[in-house]
């Protein structure tokens, strides 16, 4: 038999503080967590909405130093963008604290300690790069060389960017501190490892025995790190930024960023809870849910499980529903390619359109599978759905109650098969969109959600109220009545999703915030009720709108062309005689044409002074219209052996210069000179 629970703890992934939060956190980990927990609020369940920001980790520290300012600036700056970004999206955190808090210093050390004390960790001596210069070890991104595997310079001593293959620090050839410049050597350091190990056997056990129901994402990913067999883990760094190890004889030592980060979610509990803390993490009736990134699995399956079960006195999490990637465009999200639509930035682009964002990600939201944002789709599920269908019934069963009963609910005057029928639809997908958001199902119960405005949608639609006022009131008041009672439903349906829109009908229909019991019920509004004023609830979203958000991705994707672009490498050396062998002349262009059946080709007559034109053609089309070219003075090599393109002969070749951006611009002399004239 299933357990049944007294309270769930919801605990969402720490965002690290070194880059604001885009689409792809929020689809796959902050509105799937908030729906839930949502849906849990409406139900009356006992629950908790924890997040935070991850202030440590290497990345932060390299990021503060291309600034120029301190880590602690780098974390500030970001947790306060997230956090007011989160609140303004409606993510309705209970509290959203940080890893940089005094409370959480005192959780995580106490936590390191009372697992040390147990002898829970291993402690190993190994050999790691160090900056003579620097006088500092070097954290895997802190030191840089060439790949082994593709020669490219610049890999990072965990992975090389250009091929993608993980490396280790020792990989790379030639490597260098990226600190001082100078080549780092060997030098002896000892750090804290949690045996994995010697957990494997239960985590076996506990998750492909026991948790047979987790996603097959997450179950498939658990499994094959099991079947790899576990090695111990590192819990332990030399940096100075972070969590100092709290033992003796490890001074200039940290905590690892992933040993701290998921204690963060204890230590804001313990924040907003000083005193009940425990029962959300300690209470075998507490029902623990992590929500995460699919690339955050091992340690929220593996690791952080070890660390409780070691610690001695935690519950374990009841499941993680990891999620897959969201992809925008085509094109896989990426911070520092600034390929991402940004959350405090959309919300500056489209005010008051929190909701659009929040229904579009979860209806692609990627749950089984990567699944791609686009704009076109954005505004297709905003104008064909929310508009269309949602936002189109409410308003019609508004507007004509207004006109007809002076914005009163009427009476139900005797019920028809359509009428009762209309309500059983309605309670079948209730159940339908419950059992979906008790398995993590979101799409799927937003999609039964929209099918309750459907439901209404048509209901209206093929009663035609509008057409009965003349001839029957009575069924006119029972066809109103009963469309602001699924109206009314809305609110209760749509609550965990789109909750700005939901408070918004509220309003409009004067209604108090239902629970989700109430869910179902034809008795929502009661004869008399005086409605408030109709409003557009969704407003059509234009072409010109999405296509800016286009452009303005095409604009990054060419700044990052530009970016990358670096000029080729030279060619091998030439003897001065080789190169007087090229002879290179200016000619004037007398006659331009395009070359038919060739869209790439230009045919060009020249006046080279030798009294007869020369003809060449030349695949500059894309660039210069023919009369762009025609008078203007042109460099081309002379002595070419003459070859023939599309029946032309061509005698030489033009010279251009082409551009990173791929454009070719002709080379010609800055002032003018005599035809013929040799180029030395
Ligand atoms: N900050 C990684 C991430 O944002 C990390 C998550 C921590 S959860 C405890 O993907
Ligand atoms: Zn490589």
């Amino acid at each position: 038999m299933e357990k049944i629970f007294k309270r769930t703890t919801v605990t969402t992934a720490l965002p690290y503080a070194n880059g604001p939060v885009h689409i792809g956190h929020l689809a796959g980990v902050y509105v799937p967590a908030d729906i839930y927990v949502r849906y849990l609020r409406l139900k009356k369940r006992d629950v908790l909405f924890i997040g935070g920001s991850d202030e440590h980790g290497v990345p932060i520290t390299i990021k503060a130093k291309k600034e120029g300012v301190t880590p602690q600036d780098i974390v500030d700056r970001y947790h306060t963008i997230i956090k007011k970004s989160f609140e303004d999206l409606g993510v309705s955190f209970d509290i959203y604290s940080r890893t940089t808090s005094k409370t959480h210093y005192e959780q995580a050390s106490e936590m390191f300690k009372t697992i040390y004390n147990k002898g829970g960790f291993i402690e190993k001596t190994s050999e790691q790069y160090y900056d003579e210069e620097a006088q500092t070890f070097l954290a895997d991104r802190y030191i840089t060389g060439t790949c082994p595997h593709c020669n490219s310079e610049g890999a990072y001593g965990d992975q090389c960017e250009h091929c993608g293959t993980s490396l280790n620090p020792t990989d790379l050839i030639n490597p260098k501190s990226a600190i001082s410049g100078s080549a780092p050597v060997m030098k002896e350091t000892k750090h804290w490892f949690l045996p994995l190990d010697k957990h494997e056997e239960w985590l076996r056990q506990w998750i492909l025995e026991e948790h047979k129901e987790w996603k097959t994402n997450v179950y498939g990913q658990c499994k094959s790190w099991l079947d790899m067999g576990l090695q111990p883990r590192a819990v332990s760094r030399d940096l100075d930024w972070g969590i100092p190890v709290p033992i003796e004889g490890a001074e200039g030592k940290v905590l690892y960023v992933w040993f701290d980060a998921p204690i963060g979610y204890i230590s804001n509990t313990k924040e907003l809870l000083p005193d009940s803390w425990e029962k959300w993490w300690k209470d075998e009736d507490t029902r623990l849910i992590h929500f995460i990134g699919k690339d955050n699995i091992v340690f929220h399956c593996i690791v952080f499980p070890a660390m409780l079960k070691a610690e001695g006195s935690f519950i374990l999490p009841d499941n993680v529903p990891a999620n897959e990637f969201l992809n925008l465009e085509g094109d896989k999200i990426s911070t520092s390619r600034n390929w991402a639509v940004w959350l405090h930035e959309y919300l500056i682009d489209f005010p008051g359109k929190q909701d659009v964002l929040r229904y579009v990600l979860t209806a692609n939201a990627p749950e089984t599978k990567d699944n791609d944002f686009t704009w076109k789709d954005f505004q297709a599920r905003n104008n064909n759905e929310l508009v269309a269908i949602f936002g189109n019934f409410v308003n019609r069963a508004l507007v004509l109650t207004q006109k007809y009963f002076d914005g009163k609910v009427p009476e139900t005057k005797g019920l028809a098969e359509v009428d009762t029928d209309v309500f059983a639809q309605i309670v079948a997908l209730k159940d339908k969109i419950e059992e979906n958001l008790e398995n993590f199902r979101f799409r799927d119960a937003l999609k039964e959600a929209m099918n309750v405005a459907r439901i209404g949608n048509k209901y209206l639609a093929d009663m035609e109220p509008w057409k009965l006022a003349k001839s029957d009131m009575d069924r006119v008041a029972t066809i109103l009545n009963i469309s602001l009672q699924i109206a009314a439903n809305l609110t209760i349906a749509f609550e965990p999703f789109l909750p700005f829109s939901t408070d918004r009908l509220c309003k409009m229909m004067n209604l108090d915030k239902q629970e989700w019991e109430s869910f179902g019920s034809s008795l929502l509004l009661t004869a008399g009720h005086q409605l408030g004023t109709p409003e557009l609830l969704f407003e059509k979203i234009e072409d010109a709108v999405v296509e800016a958000q286009v452009q303005k991705l095409l604009d990054t994707k060419k700044a990052n062309q530009l970016a990358a672009w670096k000029p080729n490498d030279i060619k091998p050396e030439i003897t001065f005689d080789a190169f007087e062998k090229l002879d290179i002349r200016v000619g004037t262009v007398k006659e331009c044409t395009k070359v038919p059946k060739a869209d790439k080709l230009l045919c060009f007559k020249i006046d080279d002074g030798s009294g007869t034109d020369r003809t060449i053609v030349s695949g500059i089309a894309a660039h210069y219209s023919p009369e762009e070219l025609t008078g203007k003075q042109v460099c081309f090599i002379a002595n070419l052996a003459p070859r023939k393109l599309k029946g032309i002969e061509s005698q030489g070749m033009i010279l251009s210069a082409e551009s990173s951006d791929g454009a070719l611009k002709v080379i010609t002399p800055s002032g003018i000179v005599t035809p013929g004239s040799e180029v030395k």
